[in-house]
């Protein structure tokens, strides 16, 4: 075949696998379906076969990849590509050095390497252009189908990693795709999330194996991954900073909404929380179900304006939080996380990173010890779980929220004397090979400020209700609802409640009511134009 390497379409990257073919399905079909409907590459991976019976079946499939002018892969057996004149091989790191395998192969054969960590990514730099071609970048999600693996899943985090690798080391030439793990269910979420940090660089496509050679009809499946990957639009989120000129009137049909809507929102929170958290539910119009059961997840989430508020200050089961987290990406419902003290031991960054890598989020919120270190602005350990009280300036601050809302695509929050609200949705639009162009510092961000309320730190739980809050509000708008605006109207409503409670109590202990009966009563009048809190654009 004459091709230019350079113009390979990596976007959907069949990889086979004679293992797990359907019922009355062969290879050849399998692979045949998958170009007919939009596979743009082909790898032939044998694990158990002979020589003989590789090269015979490679031929085979060379002359229908030719039909469709797609390039063959061939994994692992460069003697086999060279035999057969296939257009590349594809090797792993325990495979031929690289150096060599282009020795053998020549300068017009496609190299793939299989790529998980940054030191990977500056060896191949080093190399400069001319030995790989591009990387399967992985594993990003637990597979059965590649045995041993010697990898953990390393998430979309992991993934921006590598691409942040890339880009740094100029690695220009090399194309990228992931794999491990990817089905429709993920992939939206993982080519919307996988940016690099400058926003140059997304994936160049997804590489998979079970998801069309185990599919009953492996045509639909492709036509499907087909769509997922020309839409460009993750419908989870519908966003854009809006945020209109006259503020009032936002929060005020935010919270018309919530009150039409009365959104029940789903706490998997921390006991301390459990019981105020459901009465700042009740005072903003909504009902709180504190619910921890697995088998109930999808039942609630399919409830119209259901939302979940997920903290992990002291948590449910790990297969918990995980299904319900699935549940409500499924149903493209709300999910607001607060990693409560994020960085205050291992155990809790290793089961927050957890949760992060398993999920869309729509607004993640923390304080400012949470925010700095999920940032990686910070090395410090948080004592306990209360805000970072060292020097630190709010340009630090905002920067850190962009960082965050940048990194997992979401609206993140932090908390403090002033809050910042970043929107790093894009508006729910993903790229294939160039991103956004935008980096984190280009990204929207507000603070909100009404003079500081020392008694908020008081009380427990304060931080946790504001997340309760903004539940209510994300999950009572209208589906098609500018989400930021929710956002900024509960922190609005909230921090607006914190002061007035505090000029009517004596103490932490009426402090408490007071935030209540405040939050209650500033919904219940919704006059806006009327709330205290100063909202300035950065
Ligand atoms: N290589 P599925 S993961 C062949 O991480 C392969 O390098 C991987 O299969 C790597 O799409 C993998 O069925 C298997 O999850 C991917
Ligand atoms: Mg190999």
């Amino acid at each position: 075949m004459v091709f230019n390497k350079n113009d390979v379409d990596y976007s959907l990257y069949l990889v086979t696998d004679s293992s797990m073919l359907p019922e009355g399905k062969s290879l050849y079909s399998q692979v045949k379906a998958g170009l007919e409907n939009g596979v743009t590459l082909v790898q032939l991976r044998e694990k158990d076969i002979e020589t003989k019976d590789f090269i015979r079946e490679a031929v085979e499939i060379q002359k229908l990849c030719r039909e469709f002018n797609v390039p063959l892969i061939i994994n692992d057996r460069i003697d086999v590509a060279l035999a057969i004149g296939a257009d590349g091989v594809h090797v792993g790191q325990d495979d031929m050095p690289i150096p060599m395998v282009r020795k053998l192969v020549g300068p017009d054969m496609i190299i793939g390497w299989s790529v998980g960590f940054r030191h990977e990514v500056e060896t191949l730099a080093q190399w400069g252009p001319g030995m790989v071609d591009y990387i399967g970048v992985g594993t990003i999600f637990s597979t059965l189908t590649k045995k041993n693996p010697k990898k953990a899943p390393m998430g979309p985090q992991g993934a921006i990693d590598v691409l942040n690798a890339l880009e740094d080391n100029k690695a220009d030439w090399c194309r990228t795709v992931g794999i491990g793990g990817l089905h429709p269910v993920n992939i939206e979420r993982v080519l919307y999330q996988c940016v690099s940090s400058n926003g140059k660089r997304a994936l160049d496509g997804i590489s998979l194996v079970s998801d069309i050679m185990a599919a009953p009809d492996a045509g639909a499946a492709t036509k499907n991954l087909r769509c997922l990957l020309d839409n460009r639009s993750y419908k989870f989120v519908n966003l854009g900073l809006k945020c209109e000129t006259v503020l009032s009137q936002t929060y005020k049909e935010v919270v018309n909404q919530v009150t039409s809507n009365r959104p029940l929102v789903q706490h998997m929170t921390n006991k301390v929380h459990q019981n105020f958290g459901a009465n700042v539910t009740l005072a903003v119009g909504s009902s709180p179900i504190m619910s921890e059961v697995k088998e109930e997840v999808h039942e609630l989430a399919q409830i119209p304006h259901s939302a979940l508020l997920l903290n992990t200050g002291s948590v449910a089961p790990l297969d918990v939080l995980r299904e319900a987290i699935t549940a409500y990406n499924k149903e493209k419902r709300p999910i607001v996380f607060d990693p409560v003290g994020y960085s205050a031991t291992e155990t809790r960054k290793l089961l927050n990173d957890t949760l992060l890598s398993h999920g869309q989020f729509t607004c993640i919120k923390g304080n400012t010890s949470e925010i700095l270190s999920l940032a990686k602005l910070t090395k410090e350990k948080m004592k306990g779980v209360d805000a970072f009280t060292g020097q630190i300036d709010n340009e630090m601050i905002a920067q850190a929220t962009r960082v965050v809302a940048y990194t997992y695509k979401t609206i993140a929050v932090c908390t403090g004397e002033y809050d910042f609200i970043a929107d790093g949705t894009f508006g729910g639009r993903y790229y294939l090979s160039s991103g956004p162009g935008l980096s984190a510092k280009d990204i929207p961000c507000v603070t909100i400020h009404n003079g500081s309320i020392p008694i908020m730190g008081e009380i427990t739980a304060s931080g946790c209700s504001l997340g309760s809050t903004i539940a209510c509000c994300v999950g009572g708008v209208a589906p098609e609802s500018n989400l930021f605006d929710a956002v900024v109207t509960a922190v609005v409503l909230y921090k607006t409640a914190g002061k007035l409670a505090s000029t009517r109590c004596q103490g932490n202990g009426s402090f408490n009511v007071q935030l209540l009966d405040a939050l209650y009563q500033l919904f219940h009048e919704n006059s806006p134009e009327k709330w205290s809190t100063s909202l300035e654009r950065l």
